[in-house]
């Protein structure tokens, strides 16, 4: 019930299907690196055009393309919920919610976000220099999401690059081609010029040749495997790539923490879209002294989920993805129960559905060294351990490979931020879980290999522009002290500069002004 892809008559299609019912979803072409590399090269010549407009009319699509996703915005969350398998509800909180207050953001704050700015450059400043930094688009953005946010993740991605100058190529996963294709059509509704946000769709060999045709970055969400891949291709073009692959996200329970509301926000932070975020919570540290309350609450909201095909709109666990996908959780769980730890509630397949059901499962007496602990699991999992001391579950939590996202729970909000600074993670929450994705003011992005710069905010912005150090001299009436030709005199001044100016001071500046005068003099011969 994965994607497939079918030969036909010389062109090869991908079939799309429910991962809840196995019913074809629809069909799209596997596009041909030829075809791919075609349409990079159509997306440089709309990028000379699109690299002039002014930010009003990029605010202008942005906004017009908002209005056209509100329009339908159930038929879209329908068209999420059939690909992928999530519920009906959850496109729209997930994934429609926020990358429609994204678009809002970054349409209206763009032009102030990459204004130019002036930069302090000490002493230099004294002697009539200046230097500003202007932001220049890069290019073509080549975007490569996964599966499980399927429209807010690409979608988020290309508002930021378009807002930023740039123009689009988009290779969807393979397993939700067709809601790739509804960004590509939501911007030709809203007026984009053809060629401005492309769509190609296909499967990892499709991705490839994106990478081969050297676009000017790659915006890459998926497995480290792949990750790597990715990296070492683009490196042959000295493409610079944006990675996001992935977590194996901490939770810590402090014995002080409000247990009601931790239960609940592990429950949603380890289950919603079927525990197939970067950032779900994929291990619970919880003080020894509360473990057992908070497990209990935990089990108990576990128990009142409904599971079943997304379109229900009173459905809170979908299907999963694939069946690779259930695979490595029924290997995970297995692993569990194999090293001594006790399943509380779920461990299976839910036998009741045909779908990729995993019932949500709640694991007790986890060790880091269970391998559910340590490679990501991607599913609706929650494995608890227990913790006694502050030290003990930062040590814990930083126990990974991954570092993408974590979170502290604790009534002591001093505490919690103390310990938020010490865990190796590229987002912290206090109080809060996984939701941060979907606030597109702030950097996204992982430490370790969870990956390498950043998606959203201002830090995100960054990546998809290039600074330009303008530099200017406003008495260019002299030559400079450092020019040619050398002399002893010139060797003395060097040495004040050394000694003097690169102090920073101008009070010792001040020192080496007679020898400065009598280099110019002489240069000036
Ligand atoms: O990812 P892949 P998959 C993790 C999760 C999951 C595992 C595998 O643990 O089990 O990754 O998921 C395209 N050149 N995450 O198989 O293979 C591919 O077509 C260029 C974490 O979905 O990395 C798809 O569009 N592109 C994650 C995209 O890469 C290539 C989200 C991702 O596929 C390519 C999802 C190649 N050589 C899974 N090969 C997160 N960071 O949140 C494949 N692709």
């Amino acid at each position: 019930m994965s994607a497939v892809i079918e030969v036909k008559e010389g062109q090869d299609e991908l079939v799309s299907y429910d991962p809840a019912t196995g019913a074809e979803v629809g069909r799209v072409k596997q596009t041909s690196a030829k075809e791919v590399a075609e349409a990079v090269a159509r997306s440089r010549e709309v990028f000379h055009l699109w690299k002039k407009t002014s930010f009003a009319d990029r605010k202008a699509l942005v906004m017009k393309a908002r209005e056209v996703i509100l329009a339908e915005m159930d038929e879209i969350a329908h068209l999420i919920s059939a690909e992928s398998g999530k519920p009906f509800g959850e496109a729209i909180s997930m994934e429609i919610a926020p990358v429609l207050d994204l678009m809002q953001y970054f349409a209206r704050k763009a032009e102030k976000l990459l204004k130019p700015k002036s930069i302090s450059i000490g002493l230099y400043a004294l002697l009539g220099r200046s230097s500003k930094i202007v932001y220049h688009p890069l290019g073509v953005v080549g975007i490569i999401p996964a599966w499980n946010y399927p429209f807010s993740i690409p979608l988020g991605e290309a508002v930021m690059a378009l807002m930023a100058g740039n123009t689009v190529v988009i290779k969807p996963s393979e397993l939700t081609p067709l809601v790739g294709l509804k960004i590509g059509e939501i911007f030709a509704r809203a007026g984009a010029p053809d060629g401005l946000v492309q769509v190609v769709t296909g499967d990892g060999r499709t991705g490839a040749a994106l990478v081969e045709a050297a676009p000017d970055k790659i915006m890459f969400t998926g497995s480290v495997a792949t990750g790597k891949k990715i990296a070492e291709a683009a490196a042959k073009n000295l493409t610079s790539v944006v990675l996001e692959l992935g977590g194996k996200d901490p939770m810590i329970v402090f014995e002080d923490a409000n247990l009601e509301l931790a239960a609940g926000a592990a429950v949603w932070g380890a289950f919603c879209n079927s525990g197939q975020s970067c950032s779900s919570v994929e291990r619970l540290y919880v003080h020894e002294k509360v473990a057992d309350v908070l497990t209990r609450k935990i089990v108990e909201r576990t128990k009142a989920l409904k599971q079943g095909v997304g379109d229900g709109e009173d459905v809170s666990i979908g299907a999963m993805s694939s069946e690779r996908q259930i695979a490595i959780v029924e290997d995970h769980v297995e692993d569990f129960r194999a090293s001594g730890a006790r399943i509380e509630i779920g461990g299976t397949r839910n036998r009741d559905l045909e779908g990729l059901f995993y019932e949500p499962t709640v694991i007790t007496n986890a060790h880091n060294d269970m391998r559910g602990m340590r490679e990501e699991t991607f599913g609706p999992t929650l494995p608890i351990a227990t913790f006694r001391t502050e030290e003990e579950a930062i040590k814990l939590a930083n126990d990974s490979e991954f570092g993408l996202t974590a979170s502290v729970w604790t009534r002591d909000y001093a505490k919690g931020k103390r310990v938020a600074e010490k865990i190796e993670a590229g987002s912290v929450c206090v109080n809060e879980v996984l939701y941060t994705h979907g606030i597109g003011q702030t950097p996204w992005g992982g430490f370790k290999n969870s990956g390498r710069g950043r998606t959203h905010g201002r830090e995100g912005l960054m990546e998809l522009v290039q600074p330009q150090h303008i530099h200017v001299n406003r008495v260019a009436l002299l030559p400079d002290a450092w020019w040619l030709p050398y002399s002893p005199i010139a060797v003395q001044t060097f040495r004040g500069f050394a000694r003097y100016f690169a102090s920073g001071s101008i009070f010792q500046t001040a020192k080496l002004l007679p020898q400065l005068w009598k280099r110019i003099r002489e240069l000036m011969k």
